[in-house]
């Protein structure tokens, strides 16, 4: 089953927020773990207030909050300027009509930016829908769509990609630019908004394997998760330099690029750019930074380069850790050969809200398992009728409900929310698993199409959509293909309409189209042209599982 007990890695030794995980999961409360939060003092909550003002109150404005590197540009923002920001871009949505429960999007590159707006949504009581910077028109426009988004904050370059007219509840568009010009008086009122720990605050899209992407609403409650996983698995000190290399329109990008790391009061580097090796290693040497939290398939590019790391002082990195995908145990190993230091596994869901498997860095790692159920969480690998499997049986990996990090809803689809709870008490996650004795949880598969590809979920059905819109596209039926470096590919089987005949240019035509008008991640790296898809035979859906079966078993032969 691929636990090899000689590969059983210690922790290294160090003082970590959490020492004692078996005495911690004894005693454990959310309610003891929100203390150091200022609701539980005030009673008043504010997830963006948590997140920032609170250090500026508690009298840290003067530390840095963040680093902000895109090629050679530098800045710097204290939690002070951060705050000011956050309460600039406040009044400027405010004065554009938006009110609390309101959908605001945002979509800008990685930049400060675009954390601060994410933020100033929140702390008037509205809910932040982030985007993911690659996006192409029609992506943005489904999303928008689905939750009727009546304000977008972006800038000149990206609002190209915005079709306004398609999007009926988009009353404004604010560009970044005239946002930060705007003055306002310096008696103008504070702009938070006191809410519930119920009220909405984040909607993030995530892929189904059928249907448009789901909205997965997140609640102000949602920042204990993020506190206590920043604290105990994040291991967020005062002296940390502390970089996560998502976009925020991926959860991990928010929830542990902006929220978990800032509730901790973490100085967070934020960097602009595409993927490049060199740049990366370079920006860990240049700003010292302490802890790291990627994806396999960027340690998976960074193995892929050999040596090059040895150019650069690396010795500042003491917790890394991963997130989106299986991380390999090859990789665990590499960055215990090359950097000395070892990956820590994470697992959790967009609907989930936070950290629930883990590895922490004062428990031992066995290469192969995503770790243990977070301290207050219970782990449950069950049957199709929802019956618990015995210890090392493979299973659906399934959650007891609740916790605070918990999705509030999946915006306007009861249906689609309720599939997760179909078994009482239980959330039920759509991945394989399987539990050792010590707890330890080893993925196995997702139990659905799903694609990961290079840590993005993936779903088949909106890639297959944009496909058969091409004149050339009768059939499409996609797949994830395993792949050394991305885990796994797009790869799009089709059929020809009748007078289109097969060639290499219509082929990447095709692509091309997917990438213009869905993304570019999405876009199938890989195409080919069958006679027939396989369907089942009483409801005629195209059988992706199939296929998928037919390309393992012929990339086996090639091998
Ligand atoms: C945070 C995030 C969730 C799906 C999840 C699973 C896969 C996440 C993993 C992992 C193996 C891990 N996944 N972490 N698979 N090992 N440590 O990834 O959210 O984009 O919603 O994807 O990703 O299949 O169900 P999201």
């Amino acid at each position: 089953m691929g636990v090899l007990e000689k590969e059983i890695l210690a922790p290294v030794s160090g003082t970590y927020n959490l020492e004692n995980y078996e005495a911690i999961r004894e005693t454990f409360s959310w309610d003891d773990a929100a203390k150091g939060l200022s609701f539980e003092k005030t009673g008043k909550i504010n997830a963006a207030y948590e997140t920032i003002d609170r250090h500026v109150d508690e009298g840290y404005g003067d530390k840095i909050a963040l680093h902000y590197v895109d090629g050679d540009e530098r800045r710097i923002l204290t939690f002070k300027e951060v705050k000011e920001k956050t309460d600039l871009y406040a009044r400027v949505l405010r004065d554009n009509g938006v009110r609390k429960g309101d959908r605001v999007f945002v979509f800008l590159p990685k930049t400060p930016e675009c954390y601060i707006s994410i933020l100033a949504i929140i702390k008037i009581g509205a809910i932040a829908g982030p985007l993911f910077e690659a996006f192409m028109e029609e992506a943005v426009k489904d999303r928008i769509n689905d939750c009727k988004g009546t304000v977008l904050i972006t800038d000149k370059e990206m609002v190209k990609r915005v079709p306004q007219s398609e999007i009926q509840s988009l009353h404004t568009i604010l560009d970044v630019e005239n946002i930060e010009n705007t003055v306002y008086e310096e008696t103008a009122a504070d702009p938070v908004e006191w809410v519930d720990l119920e009220d909405g605050m984040l909607i993030h899209y995530t892929s189904g394997s059928t249907g448009k992407p789901k909205g997965v609403l997140h609640a102000h409650r949602a920042v204990i998760h993020h506190y206590v996983s920043g604290k105990w698995v994040l291991d967020v000190k005062d002296d940390d330099v502390y970089w996560c290399t998502s976009h925020p329109g991926w959860v991990t990008g928010s929830v542990y690029g902006l929220f978990a790391p800032w509730l901790n009061r973490a100085t967070i580097v934020i960097q602009g750019g595409r993927f490049k090796a060199e740049n990366w290693y370079r920006l860990i040497a240049e700003l010292k930074v302490t802890i790291w939290y990627s994806a396999p398939t960027a340690f998976r590019m960074l193995l892929s380069q050999g040596d090059i790391l040895k150019n650069y002082d690396l010795s500042s990195l003491r917790h890394v850790l991963s997130v989106g995908e299986p991380l390999n145990p090859e990789v665990i190993y590499w960055a215990w050969e090359q950097l000395g230091v070892r990956i820590h596994d994470t697992w959790w869901m967009t609907e989930t809200g936070g950290h629930l498997i883990v590895n922490l860095p004062a428990e031992k790692i066995k290469p192969g398992s995503m770790g243990r159920p977070f301290p207050g969480i219970t782990v449950g690998i069950l049957d199709e009728k929802g019956k618990e499997l015995p210890r090392g049986s493979v299973g659906q990996l399934a959650v007891r409900t609740p916790w605070p990090g918990l999705m509030k809803e999946i915006w306007g689809n009861q249906d689609r929310f309720d599939a997760y709870f179909k078994y009482e008490g239980w959330y039920v996650s759509g991945d394989l698993a399987y539990q050792d004795e010590e707890d330890y949880v080893f993925f196995q598969s997702r139990d659905d199409d799903m694609i990961n590809s290079a840590g993005e979920r993936i779903g088949p059905f909106e890639v297959e959509s944009k496909l058969i819109e091409h004149p050339a596209v009768a059939e499409a039926g996609v797949i994830g293909k395993p792949d050394p470096i991305r885990g796994e590919l797009v790869k799009a089987f089709i059929t020809l309409r009748p007078g289109f005949t097969e060639s290499k240019e219509l082929l990447e035509e095709i692509r091309v189209f997917v990438r213009n008008n869905l993304a570019a991640h999405v876009a199938p790296r890989e195409i080919e042209v069958l006679e027939e898809l396989p369907k089942t035979v009483i409801s005629g859906k195209i059988l992706r599982r199939e296929l998928k079966e037919m390309e393992i078993l012929r990339t086996k032969k090639s091998n």
